[in-house]
């Protein structure tokens, strides 16, 4: 589709609806590694001694400094409303077409309001309640990573300007697939604010993400896990410290695929100021990052990547702006 990036092509393909037991193998820039899966049971159980939390806070730690992606288990989300979501994603892209363009995004680029029997068949809100509480865990478990009080972050995403986004990938024939000759589900990109919490269906070999040694990996599934990986912003944050990992999604072979990303992001209007814990890394690493407002640069990513977008001329326009999905913040301002 001309003027539309290899990112939002593929969401348009793949009908891309916004609201807003592998351990696969990375590399780090010294040693090989994986993509480790961790207990966050101590940021869910408010009884957890402090040295389980700081076990825990150094293993996510270590796991976005050196990979950028890790899976988390015990992480206080049911079951039930993860596997409650990708039947509402099932059930809402085997609607007929007439239904699902009236949500193009195309067309308006904003879901319009509960009308009964033209919007999809998703109760959001409990989802959208269940992800911030898990991004809050993560970020309680960073905080203390960083050697900061475990609330630190909390007054910089207390209004997060979270997305949800519901992905259908259709499937394509082996040949396909090995040609790439229908072009990636979803191209190679890095997210564009704090933290991606992944839910998806148990289809394989469909998400990759790219080792420092520029290699693609799998990031497959792993019951009873959520897939978590790091953003822009707090990458940012770190003083280029947490790897913002760039990944890409191969389209499925003979069956459909489901994905469900939630984008759990700064408000609007934070500051990300690069944390002086990390500047030593970031000297010895030749780099250190200036501070940015997280709405210029999501207001730089969206409209590079969707360029049937204007640019919006100032930070505090992309409020009411022509967002192509539909997130909580962003719908009750319009
Ligand atoms: O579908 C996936 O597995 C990942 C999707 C993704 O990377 C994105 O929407 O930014």
């Amino acid at each position: 589709m001309p003027g539309i990036s290899a990112k939002s092509r593929a969401g348009w393909r793949s009908w891309q609806l916004g609201i807003k037991g592998t351990v696969c193998r990375l590399s780090s820039s010294s040693s090989t590694t994986t993509i480790p899966v961790i207990d966050l049971s101590p940021f869910v159980d408010p009884h957890a001694s402090e040295s389980s939390k700081t076990q825990c806070a150094e293993a996510v730690h270590h796991a976005a400094v050196n990979v950028g992606f890790l899976y988390v288990k015990n992480h206080g989300v049911d079951p039930s409303i993860m596997d409650g979501a990708l039947a509402h994603a099932r059930a809402f892209f085997s609607l007929p077409q007439v239904v699902k363009e009236e949500i193009s995004i195309l067309n308006q680029y904003q879901a319009p309001s509960n009308k009964e029997g033209t919007t999809p068949p998703l109760s959001c809100r409990g989802y959208q309640k269940a992800m911030c509480g898990l991004g809050n865990r993560l970020m309680r478990a960073f905080s203390l990573g960083f050697g900061l009080p475990e609330n630190y972050f909390a007054p910089f995403y207390h209004r997060s300007f979270w997305c949800l986004r519901l992905i259908r990938y259709p499937p394509v024939s082996p040949q396909e697939r090995e040609s790439l000759s229908s072009g990636l589900g979803c191209g190679e990109h890095s997210d564009y604010g704090c933290l991606t919490l992944l839910n998806m269906d148990e289809s394989t070999q469909a998400l990759q993400a790219r080792n420092t040694q520029g290699a693609w990996i799998f990031a497959d599934p792993i019951p009873g896990t959520l897939l978590v990986n790091i953003g822009d912003m707090l990458s940012r944050w770190s003083n280029g410290k947490f790897k913002s990992t760039p990944h890409r999604v191969l389209p499925a072979v003979g069956k459909a695929r489901i994905s469900i990303p939630f984008f759990f992001e700064p408000n609007l209007d934070t500051l990300v100021v690069p944390l002086p814990e990390c500047e030593n890394y970031a000297r010895a690493h030749g780099k250190i990052y200036s501070s940015v407002l997280f709405a210029d640069h999501l207001r730089s990513k969206v409209t590079n990547n969707f360029s049937f977008l204007e640019p919006s001329p100032t930070a505090t326009s992309l409020t009411g702006s022509k967002v192509h999905t539909v997130d909580g913040k962003g719908s009750e301002r319009h």
